[in-house]
């Protein structure tokens, strides 16, 4: 097991504030004295405009209609449950690692939705543990991006790989050479966003796999899906398509500070079975945390 960030569950707490307010009207169904059709129907606008979604919104009010035992004062307790099962049913959250050999990490999303910034900041974790971290910049399509993560892994203490405007493919090839050579821990794989035009996404990020299969067929693998918190049932959408091109072992969820939407992680593991890893929660370095379900969960519901 590799041993990763603690936790500040007040710093959680706080960025979950806004997410926890737009879950405020359970508030007003433990109050009731039964569940009538009118105070469930109240409860499912309450859920659908946190970004559960609507399709496991009504599962849930579905549920409560067709029993008689649980009381609306006992709403949290409900949904508390329900939502550590749905979380619990996605997978494991724990970042994958093996130690003694090669760890790639291919970082896949839409742009802006923070993938340079979490390379970032994954890159810092994994120096702070003392890993030998190589980041190859395969972000090949903006021309600031390269410049971005080379200002990025200076600041964490990490190497980079990097190429003027050649394929992505042949950075992530050059890395890998580099990594196996000089006995890396761990690559972190930056890439293009270009959800604008699905035909080119599939292609480049099918060839940046061919390249790591070929390769290092024996390295561990996790392909991170970043998602921008604050896009809510858009980011689901986004989800569909890369999941379409590439596949993806885990999702990090980015900007979780100041979003109202955080409770997109739920619907993120209820419709597209991802578990959510990381948590983005500020723009610095430090500003990153392993995704704990429990605590998670524990601030939505007690805010
Ligand atoms: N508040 C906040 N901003 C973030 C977070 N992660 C990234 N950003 C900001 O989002 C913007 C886009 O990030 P970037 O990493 O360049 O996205 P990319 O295009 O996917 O590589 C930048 O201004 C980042 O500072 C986060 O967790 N919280
Ligand atoms: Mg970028």
């Amino acid at each position: 097991m590799f041993k990763f960030f603690s936790e500040k569950f007040e710093n959680l707490k706080n960025a979950l504030k806004n997410t926890a307010e737009t879950l405020g009207g359970i508030g007003d169904v433990e109050k009731e004295e039964e569940f009538s059709e009118f105070v469930l129907e109240d409860m499912e606008d309450t859920l659908i405009s946190a970004d559960l979604g609507v399709s496991y919104a009504s599962e849930l009010i579905d549920k409560l209609r067709a029993q008689n035992k649980i009381k609306p004062s006992q709403v949290r307790e409900f949904l508390r449950e329900e939502f550590l099962k749905t979380l619990a049913d996605a997978g494991s959250t724990e970042l994958n690692y093996k130690d003694g050999g090669l760890n790639i990490y291919f970082i896949t999303g839409v742009n802006g939705a923070g993938k340079t910034t979490l390379i970032g900041k994954l890159a810092y974790k994994f120096r702070q543990e003392g890993k030998k971290v190589l980041i190859a910049a395969g972000d090949t399509f903006r021309a600031a991006a390269e410049e971005q993560l080379d200002i990025w892994s200076k600041r964490a203490g990490a190497d980079i790989v990097r190429k003027d405007k050649i394929d992505p493919a042949a950075v992530v090839y050059e890395a890998i050479q580099k990594a196996k050579s000089e006995k890396y821990d761990i690559i972190l794989v930056d890439t293009a966003g270009r959800l604008q035009n699905k035909f080119n996404l599939m292609e480049e990020l099918s060839k940046i796999k061919a390249v790591i299969d070929k390769n290092a067929p024996e390295a561990l693998r996790e392909s991170i899906l970043v998602i921008d918190a604050n896009t809510g049932q858009n980011g689901l959408q986004q989800a569909k398509v890369f999941k379409e091109c590439t596949s993806i072992t885990s999702v990090a969820l980015t900007k979780l500070d100041g979003s109202a939407k955080g409770a997109i992680v739920l619907a993120i593991a209820k419709t597209m079975g991802l578990p959510v890893k990381l948590i983005g929660v500020g723009e610095k370095m430090e500003d990153l945390r392993a995704f704990n379900p429990q605590e998670f969960v524990n601030a939505l519901l007690e805010g």
